[in-house]
């Protein structure tokens, strides 16, 4: 079904800020969209632009063959699906979970819509509320590729959608693993800003020099490093691991005299010493995956 040409009817459960993003991208792009929420005053603005808001859970998703949840955790989408998955409400839909959860818990919801007869993909949003409908901005999915495929133009109106695998839990674990980079590129270049900062540099001068080094070098190290971690053969004919240690030291230095916090630097250089105790001292930095796996732990 073309989304332009026929759109498919969607219903959102669900109207934080998050769920109401999505609503509002759904809206914008012509989809009939039944929405419901706990508290329904927060449906104004989108019944203002022609959502339509149902009575209960049960009158939302009987509007429509496709289901977006998005609610603060798995207990509560719990609490509102599980009497419409017992009275059958939902056999025969497709659920699209937006909610966050682990990889573990897309198992178990996996497994509970498989046992209701609803067919089931789990989401990651890898923007904030304001990226919704952006198509340069991820949501990552896993789960059925038959709903998957069915419901593209829709997911597609949130912003690029990504199909990881049938594995339920994979959106998840991508999910939470970028994260990890997000908050430790987060913290890296705010430590920077800190000390070029310390020296009187503004924090949009020093950024717009640590972009070009992470857009170019550094993605480069990683895209070299990935097939290094892929063989499990990590050749140190760049920059060995005991050359980022003797380096690491001045960055340490430089941070200390300009009072600026070292617990991140030297928790990487614990961790570079880690590799070289276990013997990565001569191989690229792309063996430290081997402390960090628990190998040389
Ligand atoms: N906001 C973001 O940028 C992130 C981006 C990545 C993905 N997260 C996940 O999205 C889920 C919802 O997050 P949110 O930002 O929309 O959160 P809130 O604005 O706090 O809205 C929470 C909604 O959940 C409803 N709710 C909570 N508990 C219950 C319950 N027991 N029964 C029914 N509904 C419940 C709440 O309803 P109400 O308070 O308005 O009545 C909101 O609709 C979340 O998993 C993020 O990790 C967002």
């Amino acid at each position: 079904m073309n989304a332009h040409t026929n759109p498919v009817p969607v219903t959102v459960i669900g109207l934080g800020n998050m769920g109401a993003a999505l609503a509002s991208a759904l809206l914008d792009r012509g989809h009939p969209t039944t929405v419901w929420n706990r508290t329904p005053q927060k449906a104004e603005a989108l019944v203002e632009r022609g959502a339509r808001l149902a009575a209960t859970p049960a009158d939302a998703v009987a509007a429509s063959p496709v289901v977006l949840a998005c609610v603060l955790d798995d207990a509560a989408l719990r609490e509102i699906l599980d009497p419409l998955a017992e009275s059958g409400a939902l056999t025969g839909k497709s659920l699209v979970n937006l909610t966050s959860t682990s990889p573990e818990g897309a198992d178990e919801m996996s497994a509970w819509a498989g046992a209701h007869g609803i067919g089931h993909l789990d989401g990651g949003i890898m923007t904030t509320p304001e990226g919704v409908g952006n198509p340069e901005l991820m949501f990552l999915y896993s789960g059925s590729a038959e709903v998957f495929a069915t419901y593209r133009p829709v997911l597609a109106a949130l912003g690029g959608p990504i199909h990881l695998g049938t594995e339920p839990g994979l959106a998840s674990l991508y999910d939470t693993a970028l994260l990890g980079l997000m908050w430790a590129t987060f913290t890296g270049w705010l430590h920077g800003a800190a000390m070029t900062g310390a020296d009187g540099t503004r924090a949009e001068d020093f950024t717009a020099v640590a972009l070009r080094w992470l857009n170019g070098a550094v993605a480069g190290f990683l895209t070299r490093y990935a097939g290094q971690v892929d063989a499990g053969h990590y050749p140190g004919d760049d920059a060995t691991v005991d050359v980022q240690i003797a380096t690491i030291g001045h960055l340490i230095h430089a941070a200390a005299d300009r009072g600026v916090d070292n617990a991140l630097p030297e928790l990487l250089k614990a961790t570079m010493e880690r590799a070289a105790a276990a013997g990565h001292g001569g191989d690229s930095y792309a063996s430290v995956i081997e402390v960090l796996r628990g190998g040389a732990a």
